[in-house]
């Protein structure tokens, strides 16, 4: 993700679309099932009960690794580096590593605070554009080595995937394509090699990483040129040493940026894409962004929109931010434009100089995690399944009668996405007699959808499916009080 207007230039256009692994698993999984069906029909079987049979043309689902990423539902991003230290947010690569001297640096205390608020993953810039690596890498002595902290022989990115994983949480890493300090940065070739090892040691030297960040922010180098990315061969890196990460960027393969740094994900969020609309990292353009929003019911591909955001102004810390950290209703606004609209939510949560998550920023975490968690507490449909009724191809109606009257103030509506995404149109209606009232109405539904309404006292609801892109499966609804 990039906000080029900032950037020098324009991005470079990618030669051609390349092939992603998404398409890749998609393709190789019908093919795999086209096969086999082949040779049990030929052997005078069928794989299944003919009920049972998979839809000819099925539409795209998520990979087990993208399900287990969208079912986090919460993770913190924590950018930490040289611009810490000169309150820049774009270093310029010429910043002495020297500088680099957190006091009190504790990535436990970051897990900690980010696991007692409900987040389940984490993501650390492990090179910014500034190029300078928080791991002594082989390829730069512009890293941590150079450093005063831990004398020299400090290794945040071990640190903090130690730290992850004793409070198990999932570790995930951010090292910027962009490096305004590598020399053969715009020799395009050259520093895909230096930036293939610097992914190789990442991605080999410290255990599972659940999601690798990919930015398309591409400025010029100290040559003063443009480097053109393999994304191919980066992400190919990826899969054959991580094959259960996630791959980030605006063209996925596996997860899309949202198109804003707001923390809102489009009211209509598809998690499929036509992996067309956003061809590179860093392209730009009305219908790029929208595409980023929205997503595509027709998408050929499961590529699931990830919402970044950062707590405070910056994404690294400014002590003159510091009265400036979103409000825990700022925070529980952004949980329901993110989360609730089938996204999933990364928030960044800079560490000061010291090393540490500032108190104001930890307090801000604990309020929205006890907000939701009042919220939440209590499921009125005491977890009943409501009666699902096909009433047209594409159209059906879920219904619960709940025994008794209850004030309701938040529905949360879900599709088993495992069988895809569906629902395009729908309206949320309850009941407390005889006739229904709208209490609110949408497009797509999801992973999950929150909608919030006046409280109102309903002893029965319904979501009528109005119209899908495929016959809607049934929809989970949960049902919450005004808080
Ligand atoms: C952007 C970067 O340019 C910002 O500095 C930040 O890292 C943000 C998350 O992504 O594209």
């Amino acid at each position: 993700m990039t906000k080029t207007p900032e950037l020098p230039g324009s991005s470079p256009r990618h030669p051609s679309r390349p092939a992603t692994a998404s398409d890749h698993r998609v393709a190789v999984t019908r093919r795999g099932f086209l096969a086999s069906a082949v040779v049990a029909v030929g052997a005078g079987r069928l794989p299944w009960p003919l009920a049972m049979q998979p839809h000819p043309a099925r539409r795209p689902v998520p990979s087990p690794s993208q399900l287990l990423w969208q079912h986090d539902e919460l993770a913190l991003f924590v950018h930490f580096g040289v611009n810490t230290f000169t309150s820049r947010e774009w270093g310029d690569g010429r910043e002495d590593p020297s500088i680099f001297a957190p006091a009190a640096l504790d990535t436990r205390q970051w897990v900690r605070a980010a696991r007692t608020a409900g987040f389940r993953a984490m993501i650390l810039t492990a090179k910014h554009h500034d190029g300078f690596c928080l791991w002594p890498t082989r390829t730069t002595t512009h890293s941590v080595a150079r450093s005063p902290w831990r004398d020299g022989e400090g290794d945040l990115v071990r640190e903090f995937t130690d730290a992850c994983r004793a409070e198990g949480l999932r570790a995930g890493l951010y090292c910027s394509p962009w490096d305004r300090n590598a020399p053969s940065y715009g020799d395009s070739p050259r520093y895909d090699d230096v930036y293939s090892t610097q992914l190789t040691e990442l991605l080999t030297n410290y255990g599972p990483i659940h999601e690798v960040w990919f930015d398309g922010a591409n400025g010029e180098g100290p040559n003063g040129r443009r480097q053109v990315y393999d994304w191919d061969r980066y992400w190919g890196l990826v899969r054959r040493l991580q094959p259960e990460a996630v791959i980030f960027s605006d063209a996925g393969p596996d997860v899309r940026w949202i198109g804003n740094e707001r923390g809102v994900a489009g009211e209509t969020n598809w998690s499929t894409m036509d992996p067309d609309a956003v061809p590179f990292p860093g392209a730009t353009g009305d219908h790029v962004i929208r595409a980023l929003q929205e997503g595509d019911p027709a998408g050929t591909v499961w590529r699931p929109g990830e919402t970044d955001v950062s707590i405070r102004p910056g994404w690294f810390y400014h002590a003159d931010q510091d009265a400036r950290v979103k409000s825990v209703d700022d925070l529980v606004d952004i949980y329901f434009t993110s989360v609730g609209r089938n996204s999933k939510l990364l928030l960044n949560v800079p560490p000061t100089r010291d090393g540490l998550l500032h108190d104001t920023d930890v307090a801000r975490l604990a309020g929205m995690h006890t907000r939701l968690g009042a919220i939440f507490e209590r499921d009125l449909t005491d977890r009943r399944a409501p009666a699902w009724r096909r009433t047209g191809e594409r159209t059906g109606v879920a219904e619960l009668d709940l025994g008794r009257a209850v004030t309701i103030a938040v529905a949360d509506l879900r599709e088993d996405i495992e069988q895809g995404q569906a629902v395009a149109r729908y309206v949320f209606e309850g009941s407390n007699g005889d006739s229904w009232q709208t209490l609110s109405n949408g497009t797509t539904i999801g992973y999950r959808k929150l909608d919030r309404f006046a409280p109102t006292r309903v002893r029965r609801v319904r979501v009528i499916v109005d119209d899908a892109v495929d016959v809607p499966g049934p929809i989970r609804i949960g049902l919450y009080a005004p808080v």
